[in-house]
């Protein structure tokens, strides 16, 4: 299969800044395209998006040109094929040569191209070349339904509000429950509880006359509420006036991402309008996690703190996810790091933070190796585009991070997790 043409296009995503979309045509004929989101609380080991001092990503497009000429001729029989050229011809460790948004953006509208030409789904296309990744190792990983974790309230780099910590969400038990034996439900049932909790916080905050606004993932954003003990407070007598039982039925995510509320040069935290050291707030997140039932946090220490990380795995219960994003950014070589510190047991997985397919499926595949979960994530800045949906049912990953049951940029990610459902169980 031999790519005949790269063709980019300047959109916007969900917050109206610009990003690309690539589209890849076949020498078949057939074409397909990706449009890359863009995060805005970044880690800074993240691919380097190649933009101009205006924010436009006319530089990326200009590499599409580059990339196509030295591709011309080249017979690609897997999008892994592409994706070892792409690293390549970059030859940089962050992708500042080619962008990381251009190098996304061909790598997987070729993945699609290629899955179309053949006749396949994007996530069985995910599916077959994660198992070759893994077959020197004696597994086979299958394809799986993620469970939903629902962003539903908004702070940090993500709201123009008080609350620093950045994501509040709720998540159905199933994969906390029995990890080992999943008790699966319909994608409706989860889809259910996402959309009646965000309803009935909504309305709680309206009812205290509370400032009330949407933010950048689609979870609510308060002025009003300005320490996580009150928002979490909230989300509670939400879950309860819903008829879900806390425990049972749901539990709660947070992303501290807290690289936005430290202080490198006063090694400070700034933490529910209180100031502490790493080792002083590692007592006050355990009580978080205590009082409130907290089945996963998400960069609670900044992007270099590996040992405090590791604390914190250490003192917490086995059965909570302590998740690196900014700490890893999707790389196997901090990956690689954090695992041999046993800094945590889970982690997110953003294509866009390493730039191709490739090397995401790198990071999840070390993952496996090592028990840690795996979380495929979208961004805070979107597109319509669902791919990290084919990517997360693909790579057979336990949960899924794709924001609130508001916003066309987060609904379309769950649509297409009804459409897979429907194709996985024969319906039309
Ligand atoms: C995060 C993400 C997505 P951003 O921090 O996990 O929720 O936000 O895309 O801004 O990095
Ligand atoms: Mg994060």
């Amino acid at each position: 299969m031999k790519i005949s043409k790269l063709i980019g296009k300047e959109i916007y995503d969900s917050r109206g800044n610009f990003t690309i979309r690539v589209r890849v045509v076949l020498d078949s004929g057939v074409s397909d395209f990706f449009d890359v989101p863009s995060g805005a609380s970044k880690g800074s080991h993240e691919a380097i998006e190649l933009r101009n001092t205006s924010g436009s990503v006319l530089p990326a497009i200009q590499k599409l040109d580059v990339i196509e000429s030295a591709l011309k001729d080249i017979d690609l029989s897997s999008p892994l094929d592409l994706d070892k050229f792409l690293i390549d011809m970059d030859g940089t460790e962050n992708k500042s040569n080619l962008g990381g948004n251009t190098t996304l953006g061909v790598s997987v509208a070729f993945l699609k191209a290629y899955s179309k030409n053949i006749g396949v789904s994007y996530y069985m296309t995910i599916n077959k070349l994660l198992n070759s990744l893994l077959k020197s190792e004696g597994i086979v990983v299958d394809i799986n339904i993620p469970v939903p974790m629902f962003n539903i309230l908004n702070g940090g780099q993500h709201a123009d509000n008080h609350l620093l910590l950045q994501e509040f969400m709720v998540i159905p038990t199933q994969y906390f429950n029995n990890a080992s034996e999943l008790k699966k439900k319909p994608v409706s049932d989860y889809l259910n509880i996402g959309a009646t909790i965000l309803h009935l916080l909504s309305k709680r905050l309206k009812d205290e006359n509370f400032f009330y606004g949407v933010g950048d993932e689609g979870g609510v954003t308060t002025d009003n509420i300005s320490d996580s003990i009150t928002a979490l407070a909230n989300i509670s007598d939400a879950v309860k006036s819903s008829g879900y039982k806390l425990y049972d039925d749901v539990c709660f995510g947070i992303d501290c991402a807290s690289n936005y509320y430290y202080n490198e040069q006063t090694k400070e935290f700034t933490f529910d309008n209180a100031k502490y050291t790493s080792e002083s707030l590692l007592p006050v997140y355990l009580k978080l996690l205590d009082d409130f039932p907290i089945s996963y946090i998400e960069d609670p220490y900044p992007e270099e703190s590996f040992d405090d990380f590791a604390s914190l795995v250490e003192d917490s219960s086995n059965s909570t996810l302590i998740a690196g994003d900014d700490l890893i950014t999707t790389n196997p070589v901090r990956l690689k790091k954090a695992i041999d510190n046993a800094s945590i047991n889970s982690v997110i997985i953003k294509p866009n933070q390493i730039g191709t397919v490739m090397e995401s499926l790198e990071t999840v595949k070390l993952s496996i190796l090592n028990d840690i979960t795996y979380i495929p994530s979208h961004r805070s800045g979107e597109t319509l585009d669902s791919f990290i949906t084919d990517f997360a049912v693909g790579t057979g990953a336990k949960l899924l991070k794709a924001g609130s049951m508001q916003r066309g940029e987060r609904i379309a990610k769950y649509i297409r997790l009804l459409e897979i459902e429907d194709e996985l169980n024969g319906n039309k």
